[in-house]
């Protein structure tokens, strides 16, 4: 399918922000970002110039996984405001030509749910929305661990691929389906346009065997994009989400091209665009806690291999579950501000559509943290508390845990210098990253050529570019961790050129007028080299 013939759906060319609500605004002083605090936000939101808004978990939870542990699907977590405050901040940012996208986290509830509780009790109807088991398999949990957790006082054991805090649930019963689409049914209701799927391509198992042993995740070829799953998301698209026109991303984990075109459905019958996480296990050697150098190469090679094989992608450097983008492919010391603008330029070049993380607009770093007891993330905690047990030097344990926590994302938006960083006037949930005294959206306001300057006219270049939205996509060569391919769209056609390196390097062969620079470059021809982390896009 060409271009010319692509819909031209709005989520084709929105800009999709995301916002971790316990971490962008706090407007009561408790420590912990809220619905009201959005609100307040949205005027800046709308002169970024993002159409859409992915709000991580708002639901009631007991925060174990801050939210991705629900607990009721239709309340709003008090901490986070009331269901009032819901509603206001879908009107004024409908007011504003920006939509709410919610989190639909259907793999699992937490333990705390109705559901879980009247299982436990021994609700027979209960315990089958669940997979209560008197025999474990030998599955491990994403958090490290074993997948099953024995229940209190009963040779009785049920399945969590998280947290044990985090139960999944049975897609086998045709309850928990219909519940589902009644929950569904009651966000979209209020206006919402759509859903972001945790994990959702693990939700259906097909059996649970032992599954062959690998060092994480054994099990996994037991539940991992299986027919039964498809089944569903067909039947969701169908019986729920196109009587509203609504849009789904779906956070896929371990997928290839191949296994995203197919939940992305031929006709897009299931989901509308998927998360891939190849590019995110670049400087990964099979799981993430064993990190290995960062190369742009390997980077350059998994994004060109999904801008290859898939139509359409959801493009990120960042998300509430990776390090930060600069700390991890730029030079937070040396180059931060030149390496945010490129990690920028190419985010948003990329054909798909964008997604953008709160801070990652102004540069944020990954969080500076000195000791354990600063984490918050449940997963670092969990494979802490694991590592603890092997002969590791406790300085080499910290270090892989400071490189790899969550909580590096997940550190406050940092709106001004002073203490609480404008996020907050009371103690924050999470310790605040002590640079927001330079790094902040104060300063970057005041800063014609700051980093948020840069996303400014980097998203107004792309509304207005039908090669940027639409275009079809062509690598073309250039020196080692330079990044540079065509855009070609009918009548308009856009070279992208990112060298991915802190040093020069040979710009590759093109001609045209610069459109968009890095480093303020007017004329192609007086360009020499490409400077550390410069990006360009020529018309
Ligand atoms: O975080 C990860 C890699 O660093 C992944 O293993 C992550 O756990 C996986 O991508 C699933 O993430 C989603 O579901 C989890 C939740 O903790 C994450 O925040 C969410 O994005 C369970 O609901
Ligand atoms: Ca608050």
């Amino acid at each position: 399918m060409g271009e010319m013939h692509m819909n031209r759906e709005w989520w084709r060319t929105a800009i999709i922000y995301q916002i971790y609500p316990r971490s962008f605004n706090d407007s009561n002083g408790d420590g912990i970002g809220d619905i009201p605090g959005i609100i307040e936000k949205l005027d800046y939101l709308k002169r970024l110039g993002v159409d859409c808004l992915w709000l991580s978990p708002v639901y009631a939870s007991p925060n174990c996984d801050n939210g991705y542990d629900i607990s009721d699907y239709k309340a709003i977590h008090p901490d986070f405001g009331t269901m009032d405050d819901f509603d206001m901040l879908v009107k004024e940012a409908s007011d504003r030509g920006i939509k709410i996208i919610m989190d639909l986290v259907i793999n699992h509830t937490s333990d705390e749910h109705e559901w879980f509780q009247k299982a436990l009790a021994g609700d027979k109807k209960y315990r089958d929305y669940y997979y209560f088991r008197e025999k474990k398999n030998n599955w491990g949990s994403f958090f490290g661990g074993k997948a099953w957790e024995k229940v209190h006082g009963e040779e009785m054991y049920y399945l969590h691929l998280f947290d044990k805090k985090q139960p999944d649930l049975n897609w086998h019963n045709p309850e928990v389906y219909k519940e589902v689409c009644d929950i569904m049914c009651f966000w979209l209701d209020k206006g919402v346009a759509g859903f972001r799927c945790d994990v959702i391509n693990v939700i259906y198992k097909n059996s649970l065997e032992n599954g062959k042993r690998r060092i994480a995740l054994t099990g996994l070829e037991h539940y991992l994009s299986t027919e039964g799953c498809h089944d569903i998301l067909r039947r969701l698209q169908k019986e729920v989400l196109s009587k509203y026109n609504a849009f789904t991303v779906g956070e896929t984990v371990f997928v290839d091209p191949d296994q995203a075109k197919l939940l992305m459905g031929e006709s897009r019958k299931e989901l509308n665009m998927v998360f891939g996480f190849e590019h995110m296990e670049c400087d990964q050697r099979g799981i993430k806690w064993f990190k290995r150098a960062y190369a742009p190469e390997r980077l350059i090679k998994a994004l060109d291999k999904w801008q290859v094989n898939c139509e359409w992608t959801a493009n990120y450097l960042e998300n509430h579950d990776q390090p930060r983008s600069v700390s991890r492919f730029g030079d937070e010391e040396n180059c931060r501000v030149e390496s945010a603008k490129m990690l920028c330029l190419l985010n948003l070049s990329l054909r798909g559509t964008p997604y953008i993380y709160e801070g990652e607009e102004i540069g944020m770093t990954n969080g500076d943290f000195e000791k354990i007891s600063q984490i918050m993330d449940v997963e670092s905690l969990n494979i802490n508390n694991i590592l603890r047990r092997f002969p590791i030097p406790k300085g080499t344990r910290e270090r892989m845990i400071f490189r790899t926590t969550r909580d590096n994302a997940r550190t406050p938006m940092q709106w001004d210098e002073s203490v609480g960083a404008g996020f907050t006037t009371g103690t924050p949930w999470l310790r605040i990253n002590g640079n927001h005294e330079w790094i902040n959206v104060k300063a970057e306001e005041k800063d014609e050529n700051g980093v948020l300057a840069f996303y400014k006219a980097m998203i107004a270049y792309r509304k207005q570019s039908e090669a940027l939205q639409f275009g079809d996509y062509e690598r073309i060569e250039a020196e080692k961790g330079v990044y540079a391919f065509k855009r070609k769209a009918e009548g308009q056609e856009v070279t992208v050129i990112v060298n991915m390196n802190g040093y020069d390097r040979k710009l590759p062969d093109v001609a045209g007028k610069i459109a968009i620079s890095t480093y303020n470059r007017e004329k192609l021809e007086e360009i020499k080299t490409l400077k550390p982390y410069e990006a360009l896009i020529i018309e």
